[in-house]
């Protein structure tokens, strides 16, 4: 293990807490070989009983081996060399014209799925492949309703607090449980220098809203935005190595009107400053009047579109309503005119949404939209929890992702309340783990099931120390273990502390199943003896469930 900030200190003058790197616990990094020599990572969970499981990986080089990362080296280029000789294309257009692109082969292996299915899903415009050709620190990874879902992290400094070791500290913390994008929302002051740390020492691709930055450069003032500002800030961001852009060029001048009478008004902060432009203005907003000329910018990195909700509902009344769908519209316009222009495009979603009204968003989504990814901000399924809104939009995000959502954006326990910290981060990304396994499990995809069962095995066989590495989150896992049943033997003891060794119904039935077998009955005769026998245990026991509290100890 190393810590990549033994002694850093944030700005405050606090300890900054250390990056963990090196295995996640009970697992190990391995790589698969391609058929033309790419090494494509995967973690395996070895299992006491000799097997093991691999899964999809997120972390990178920090779960390698006794890594040792120089933040300011940055790490292996993997994808460096991978264009040379090519012409500057999108995977869009490589794919349009039947071509496999090294990107799409070594997606298909992460995936387990053949080239050709990743090449004609780009084709179609249904998958995107966020990878700038200036960020080769990435290892590619696909967003699309037919593959597994993905999730986002959002981090980033505000004016007010945090460093940018601190921020780098939560890229590699969030891909490490997970996270399969992140953007960096910075504002405040030294968002280059910020992005470019996150960049070149992040494995996973990097989103960013360049108005934000934009903003930074006239001092705050929407009414000052101008397109050259603009698009100078895109140019600076692309040629960072930027490998998604929200944009926010659906906010019509028109559909402003149509957020007054909403509870909320403009949730979004893209949507906000872009509103606030048209209002000064009484103009069209410069990023809708010059979208052709932007996705001329994008195309020549290869930079995918993230096309921006900004008056995406912030509150469960204003769901679906007018000024949302209006938006959504225009979103199906400018997906059509960027795919002319070779550019991969996804769609960006709501935000607050109670349960039935989920599925419509979905379903104009891809029709307005030719099934481009869809990616949304949870949504919350309900308002009343400040301080739980990574369950109550992991609910929405369940939903959403079983219905067609390809990526979910995570919202941490701090959404509504304050800038997230690293404990907030991963109860954001567990969250939403959580939400996109769901949503693979009931899409059907063929091998999400499998983790399941081999942690409902480990648990039924009280292998412990299985069933905490199979899960998301073995630290915690082992962690709430431990408070009760710390001793090492407990870890293959046939109970726990939550039913104690009487009343565990795993081990009832096993119990049964054994006494079944030992009288050599069949299965329902077994069960109906077994149960007997096990009804006289009990009502020789005194017939209690709950003991008495002075018994519980
Ligand atoms: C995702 C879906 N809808 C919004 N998002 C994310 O919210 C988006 O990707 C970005 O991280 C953030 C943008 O917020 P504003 O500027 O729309 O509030
Ligand atoms: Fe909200």
């Amino acid at each position: 293990m190393a810590d990549v900030y033994p002694n850093g200190s944030d700005s405050n003058g606090t300890a900054t807490p250390s990056i963990t790197t090196g295995a996640i616990r009970g697992s190990h990094k391995i790589h698969h070989s391609t058929e033309s020599g790419l090494r494509v990572p995967a973690r395996r969970i070895e299992l006491s009983n000799g097997e093991h499981l691999d899964v999809y990986d997120t972390s990178g080089p920090y779960t390698d081996d006794d890594v040792e990362i120089d933040v300011h080296e940055g790490i292996h280029p993997l994808r460096r060399g991978w264009t040379d000789g090519r012409e500057h294309r999108t995977q869009l257009e490589w794919a349009g014209q039947g071509v496999v692109t090294r990107e799409m082969e070594y997606i298909a292996a992460r995936e387990d799925l053949s080239p050709e299915f990743v090449r004609s899903e780009v084709a179609a415009g249904r998958a995107v492949i966020p990878a700038n050709r200036c960020h080769p620190e990435t290892e590619p990874m696909i967003i699309g309703k037919n593959f597994l879902v993905k999730v986002n992290a959002n981090i980033g400094n505000s004016a007010v607090t945090s460093s940018i070791e601190e921020e780098v500290e939560k890229m590699v913390w969030a891909s490490r449980w997970g996270a399969d994008t992140i953007m960096d929302l910075s504002t405040g002051s030294r968002i280059h220098e910020t992005r470019e740390a996150i960049l070149r020492n992040s494995p996973v691709p990097i989103g960013t809203v360049p108005i934000y930055q934009a903003m930074e450069k006239v001092d705050g003032d929407p009414a000052k935005l101008t397109w050259d500002i603009y698009r100078e800030t895109v140019i600076e961001q692309c040629e960072q190595g930027v490998d998604y852009m929200t944009v926010h060029a659906g906010v019509l001048l028109r559909y402003v009107p149509l957020t007054a009478q909403r509870v909320t008004g403009i949730v979004s902060r893209g949507g906000s400053i872009m509103a606030a432009w048209c209002l000064a203005h009484h103009r069209e907003s410069f990023l809708y009047e010059r979208f052709s000329e932007l996705c001329e910018i994008l195309r020549s990195y290869d930079v995918t579109f993230s096309l921006g909700d900004g008056l995406r509902p912030g509150s469960i009344a204003d769901a679906n309503d007018r000024a949302q769908f209006a938006e959504l519209e225009t979103l199906g316009e400018l997906t059509h005119i960027a795919r002319e222009h070779g550019v991969q495009v996804m769609i960006e979603g709501p935000g607050h949404v109670p349960m039935h009204k989920i599925a419509e968003n979905v379903r104009r989504e891809e029709e307005l939209c030719g099934e481009a990814p869809f990616y949304t901000l949870g949504p919350l399924a309900t308002d009343i929890a400040p301080a739980y809104d990574h369950i109550t939009s992991a609910i929405g995000a369940a939903e959403i992702g079983r219905a067609g959502t390809a990526m979910l954006c995570y919202v941490t326990p701090k959404e509504h309340l304050g800038l997230p910290n690293r404990d907030d981060v991963k109860a954001g990304v567990i969250a939403y783990k959580i939400a996109a396994h769901s949503a693979d499990l009931a899409k059907g995809h063929p091998r999400a099931q499998e983790r399941d069962d081999e942690l409902s095995k480990a648990r039924f066989e009280f292998r412990w120390n299985d069933q905490f590495n199979l899960s998301l989150d073995p630290d915690t896992a082992r962690a709430y273990h431990d408070e009760t049943l710390p001793a090492e033997p407990a870890k293959t003891a046939h109970f726990c502390s939550m039913c104690g060794p009487k009343f565990c119904s795993m081990k009832i039935t096993q119990d049964v199943r054994d006494y079944a077998e030992k009288h050599g009955l069949d299965s329902v005769d077994a069960i109906e003896a077994g149960m007997r026998e096990k009804a006289e245990e009990f009502t020789a026991s005194g017939g209690e469930v709950y003991l008495p509290i002075a018994e519980r100890q």
